[in-house]
């Protein structure tokens, strides 16, 4: 229980408005949590999968209206739609209080309502923040337990007057007497509302129960908010996985990167090295907040305690780190459901077990065309169980960063690595991310999505105040050449006939020696127009020889598509108009210069 005045006032006046028929607070036991397990199994909304199989572990099914993040759903409610940039949906904060008050009114009528206090980060690190989310959704309850720090001791830690960022959330679904619950209740997709509040730190979120949209320590804290909180503030809250990389000679660095959806981050987090003596432990696989040390470096932590990943595609091949830490206590969301109680998806890397139930709920028929899992199933798994887990990764004081990367997937134009000249430079790599996207894939038009920092969908405020925020830091570095070297790295290129050049996964070690020597200045670089490049020499390709003659390719710089892609850059610029910060402008400037040269 607590003592926090401000915080039990504002809990009774929303269970009271939502007319929950109780009120919860979570202590984060493991009693509590295989109280709220089992009445789901009961209830028949989820599934205990078999113990000597995949202990203390369950499994669920969504509704088909509530399958992943609904961008056109999210709302950004900066007190003018300027704030909010042309990145963000934008919409007034009085009116969409007034609207969600309206739906929130007995929205959780036959429901308890959970008070989920947690932290991100670790408990009392200088960077973490608390959260408070009060939900009626049981499952979010267990997610949260497992992708945040989160009960008593949070509370305990709040004390009378602590300060916390509100997660107001709903599935949207009251529950007459005597009505028979859905599997998975939820509001209809024009019925959900994802809406922060930046300047006042809220988060109210309405009818889905699914990942980002429910979960709100995740992408509406530790992202969309905490981006807010930290341009004010003068910290990064980041899209970005964070790893350990330690050299055959025992020398240990810490890399954050940030990459578009469907790009590997959580394959690269927990990679393994294809050379010898290389070792990778990952302190996150998702999102870093950082800020300044005393000593003048960048400090990094995971605000986060789990992962909440993709499962299609995950299999022992692609990332054995992945699948040994969803080996128990683990939840999956959308996946198939084998005869023998386990899981299945497509590219798990054995054949579907015959009689697997699909995401529908259905037997599953391979011949009917349609997956088995769901493309954005996921599993939910604690980071602690992680082999490579890094031993600072709860460290309060979080990890010195050497090297930032940006990425995106791009069979051409952009070299295998380049490191940015400098921080502006560096900035200006991070405003120009982009990836490829398949028109089939998404329903966009097929070609470079741009996507800067990889923070499009997660940016609470305008992005080009953003891009002048990540200037800001760097001029606010006490010691610029303690400043995290930048580099933008290219794992997707390929070749005329569409082939990768690059083995890519354990392979991408090779890459990251380069980086890791760069930071030391140990190794040279060519200076081209885009930035600095490796010698070919320099990129060891020891037991990967048939790759080595694709070098020239991987790291050549095309100056007509480069070119063309300044003109694809100036085309997503013009979007932010006057906003744009100067030093970007000139960085682009001096691009096209060096281009023509
Ligand atoms: O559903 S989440 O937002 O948590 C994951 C994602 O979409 O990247
Ligand atoms: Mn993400």
């Amino acid at each position: 229980m607590t003592k926090h005045k401000k915080l039990s006032e504002w809990v009774r006046e929303w269970a009271e408005w939502c007319q929950a028929s109780q009120v919860h607070w979570c202590d984060g036991s493991s009693e509590e949590n295989q109280r709220l397990l089992d009445e789901m199994t009961a209830s028949g909304m989820g599934v205990r999968l078999n113990e000597s199989k995949r202990p203390n572990s369950y499994y669920f099914q969504s509704d088909p209206s509530d399958v992943a993040r609904v961008e056109d759903r999210t709302f950004i409610c900066t007190p003018t739609k300027e704030d909010a940039g042309p990145n963000n949906n934008w919409a007034d904060p009085a009116e969409m209080k007034e609207t969600l008050r309206g739906f929130y009114r007995g929205c959780m009528q036959g429901r308890t309502l959970y008070v989920i206090p947690f932290s991100m980060g670790p408990l009392g690190s200088n960077i973490a923040h608390i959260g408070v989310q009060l939900t009626d959704s049981p499952y979010v309850v267990v997610n949260m337990r497992i992708m945040t720090r989160m009960g008593q001791a949070v509370l305990d830690l709040l004390g009378e007057d602590g300060e916390f960022v509100p997660c107001m959330h709903s599935i949207g679904s009251p529950l007459q007497p005597g009505q028979k619950d859905a599997r998975w209740p939820c509001a209809p997709i024009e019925k959900k509302y994802i809406s922060h509040f930046s300047e006042t730190r809220e988060i109210w979120s309405y009818g889905s129960g699914y990942g980002g949209n429910a979960l709100l320590g995740k992408k509406c804290l530790a992202l969309r908010i905490a981006s807010y909180m930290a341009k004010e503030q003068g910290w990064l809250a980041e899209h970005m996985l964070i790893m350990g990389i330690t050299n055959p000679e025992g020398k240990k660095k810490y890399i954050a990167a940030a990459f578009p959806s469907a790009c590997g981050k959580t394959n690269l987090a927990m990679l393994i090295p294809a050379m010898p003596g290389w070792k990778v432990e990952t302190v996150g696989d998702d999102i870093a907040w950082m800020k300044f040390g005393p000593d003048g470096r960048l400090y990094a932590i995971n605000p986060e305690a789990g992962f909440f990943g993709v499962a299609p595609f995950t299999s022992m091949e692609t990332n054995p780190n992945a699948m040994l830490s969803m080996k128990e206590n683990s939840i999956f969301t959308n996946v198939g459901l084998t005869p023998d109680g386990d899981v299945w998806w497509e590219g798990i890397g054995h054949d579907m077990p015959a009689g697997t139930i699909n995401w529908k709920n259905q037997v599953h028929d391979p011949a009917s065309g349609q997956p088995c899992s769901h493309a954005n199933a996921r599993f939910t798994a604690p980071a602690r169980q992680c082999p490579v887990i890094d031993v600072d990764w709860e460290n309060p004081a979080g990890v010195p960063i050497s090297a930032m990367l940006f990425g995106g997937r791009r069979p051409s134009t952009v070299p295998l690595v380049h490191q940015a000249f400098d921080w502006n430079h560096g900035v200006f790599l991070g405003s120009i991310v982009g990836s490829e996207v398949t028109a089939a894939a998404i329903g966009l038009k097929a070609g470079v999505r741009r996507d800067p920092f990889a923070m499009l969908p997660f940016c609470g405020y305008n992005m080009a105040d953003y891009f002048g925020h990540w200037i800001r830091i760097g001029e606010a570095a006490r010691d610029k050449s303690q400043l995290p070297k930048i580099f933008y790295v290219n794992w997707f290129r390929k070749d005329e006939n569409g082939k990768w050049l690059w083995p890519g996964y354990g392979d991408n070690i090779r890459v990251l020696e380069w980086i890791f020597n760069r930071c030391d200045e140990t190794v040279g670089a060519d200076s081209k127009a885009i930035g600095l490049l490796p010698k070919k020499e320099d990129i060891n390709t020891t037991g990967i020889e048939s790759v080595a003659p694709n070098l020239d390719q991987l790291l050549d710089v095309n100056k007509e598509l480069w070119l063309a892609e300044c003109e694809s850059i100036a085309e997503n610029y013009a979007k932010f108009g006057d906003r744009l910060p100067a030093e970007i402008k000139a960085q682009f400037e001096a691009l096209k210069k060096r281009l023509a040269e």
